[in-house]
């Protein structure tokens, strides 16, 4: 063995797992014609009828594609240590906020309500309940939840059909939402080949094989044209 070979291999032993943990990075993008908001139908309740505001659960811009939750599928070795951290999911002018974000399983999710009006937070896995509990006005105790199963969290209101939200659960942490520009990057990823799918509420799943190497990004790619199906 030469000497900086010696060299190479004895600072690969001295560098902690974390620092050889790479990035999956990318975009999604949406190829089609972007349906254009419509109105929400908020008249029933005075108090949300206070503010129009439009369905915002299809949102493009320049062709890129935000909120949607890009998740590894397969391949993770390791679960996440949940974060101290707690995933807030409010109440605010009748609306679901953040519309989507992500926890770790074992991690603390809290529902609460900034309206001075009912809510019904009832959220699901798949087509099971999670919890269904009112939260009469914005002085109602905040529910707590930890996460417990791999999947997509989706909330409703019962008294208010328009309202949902996502939270978007994993047991190895690795996973992102996309942001306005449609970018999204997974961090703390360890070398290996994995499956990474993304999901969208109303155009469902792809997914792509991604190889991670050490030393460099990885990078990943979605398109959706619009004319998908699934989703929540
Ligand atoms: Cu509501």
């Amino acid at each position: 063995m030469t000497c900086s070979r010696l060299i190479a291999v004895a600072a690969a032993l001295i560098i902690p797992a974390a620092a050889m943990a790479e990035t999956i990075e990318g975009e999604v993008e949406f190829t089609g014609k972007a349906p254009t908001p419509g109105k929400l139908h908020r008249e029933a309740d005075p108090f949300c009828a206070k503010k129009p505001m439009t369905d915002p659960s299809v949102l493009v811009k320049n062709g890129k594609f935000e909120n949607v939750w890009v998740h590894v599928t397969k391949g993770a070795k390791e679960t996440a240590k949940p974060p101290a951290s707690t995933v807030e999911m409010d109440q605010k002018d009748c609306m679901y906020d953040p519309r989507m974000t992500t926890a770790v399983v074992g991690q603390k999710i809290v529902a609460k309500n900034g309206d001075p009006v009912l809510h019904n937070v009832h959220t699901y896995l798949g087509s099971a309940t999670l919890f269904n509990k009112g939260m009469p006005n914005d002085k109602a105790a905040p529910i707590e939840y930890v996460a417990k199963d791999e999947g997509m969290m989706k909330w409703k209101c019962d008294v208010h059909p328009w309202m949902r939200g996502f939270i978007g659960v994993s047991k190895s942490g690795l996973q992102a939402v996309t942001k306005g520009d449609g970018t999204f990057k997974i961090d703390n990823v360890p070398p290996g080949k994995y499956t990474v799918e993304s999901w969208h509420e109303k155009y469902g799943t792809k997914t792509q094989e991604v190889t991670v190497e050490a030393g460099k990004p990885a990078k990943a790619s979605f398109k959706y044209d619009g004319t998908e199906k699934g989703g929540a």
